[in-house]
């Protein structure tokens, strides 16, 4: 705005002579803006497929309630950030097991705000799919993983090649407690992942790979997820817990891990009734295998599986928007107090 209100003056002169004044303005402007709700919420959509109809689902109900809503395209990465900064307002997926130290972390210091927990149980793992278990006797234990790492594609110095996605994850620091012959080999996104993992498939050929549950791999390709010792939070910090004396994470990811949605620290107060929305919907297994099949294996887009949801589960997100007493705050009803 402030922009357009400089070049739409003709004379150079002016940009000479008020620049003090230009920056006074700004500076209160700045400040009026932040102080006032924002128009529109931003929901953060990431770089898996439940996640991103979830974002849709969720920001359709939040329209029903009379609601501006944007979508923010990001990598997971950035969600901390981000929320933190307030620059985006809802995170509708936050996964245990690759997201909880960072969560943990930003709620306890306040600087983000958890919205509760779905009725889903996740986990995120080394899986391999069901052929691999006939030429590698001993899986799933993960004890099996040295003795069959010629298996799978080799990376130059003669380690075999674990796939993973862009999330955070401790599969490096698992690699050297657990002394695997492995080495990780980060993909840039879930479609790069989704590639190697079918062309591996097709060709009958051994993989292991990063994969989750719930998601739209279980509809499809049989396999399972390799058993590493079991998680215990004292893995994460102490070194002396678990069968590698000196090394932190020397056992799996959480198998029956959380599933939460977060919020920026503002939404409580600035959009209560979207944050009691937030707080009230849960999403099962179901729900979330379906919303990623509905894409990847259907073909429909996020947008048309989110409706598609929307329209076969009509009682469960009316409960939920029912049940919450508010009144969409209007941002008019607002500037007039
Ligand atoms: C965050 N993810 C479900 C891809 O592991």
């Amino acid at each position: 705005m402030l922009k357009r209100l400089l070049t739409s003056y003709p004379g150079k002169w002016i940009n000479l002579l008020v620049p003090a004044l230009l920056v006074q303005l700004a500076i209160s402007m700045s400040v009026s803006a932040q102080s006032q709700t924002p128009n529109s919420i931003k929901i953060l959509q990431l770089d898996w497929t439940s996640q991103i109809v979830l974002s849709h689902i969720f920001g359709d109900l939040l329209q029903k309630k009379g609601y501006q809503v944007e979508f923010i395209s990001k990598e997971s990465d950035s969600q901390w950030f981000l929320l933190s900064s307030k620059q985006a307002h809802l995170q509708v997926e936050v996964w245990e097991g690759s997201m909880a130290t960072r969560f943990d972390e930003l709620v306890k210091r306040g600087l983000i705000q958890d919205a509760g927990t779905h009725a889903a149980l996740t986990r995120e793992e080394w899986w391999y799919p069901a052929y691999v278990e006939k030429v590698c006797p001993g899986l799933p234990d993960w004890q099996a993983l040295n003795n069959c790492s010629h298996l799978f594609d080799q990376s130059p110095d003669g380690k075999a090649i674990y796939y993973t996605g862009p999330w955070e994850k401790p599969d490096r620091a698992r690699i050297r407690a657990l002394k695997l012959n492995y080495e990780v080999k980060q993909l840039d996104d879930s479609d790069s992942l989704r590639q190697q993992l079918e062309s591996a498939i097709a060709q009958k050929k051994p993989i292991v790979i990063f994969n989750w549950t719930p998601n739209w791999v279980e509809a499809v390709h049989p396999g399972k997820f390799v058993e590493f010792p079991t998680y215990m939070a004292e893995c994460e910090y102490d070194p002396g817990w678990g069968i590698n004396p000196d090394l932190n994470w020397d056992c799996g990811n959480p198998k029956n891990g959380w599933l939460k949605k977060a919020t920026a620290v503002n939404v409580a107060t600035d959009w209560p009734c979207a944050f009691e929305l937030i707080n009230n919907i849960s999403f099962n297994n179901d729900d979330i295998a379906k919303a990623a099949a509905l894409v990847e294996v259907e073909g429909l887009s996020a947008e048309a599986a989110a409706t598609y949801w929307l329209e076969s589960n009509t009682s469960t997100w009316q409960a939920w928007i029912n049940s919450s007493q508010c009144q969409v705050e209007m941002t008019s009803s607002k500037a007039s107090n």
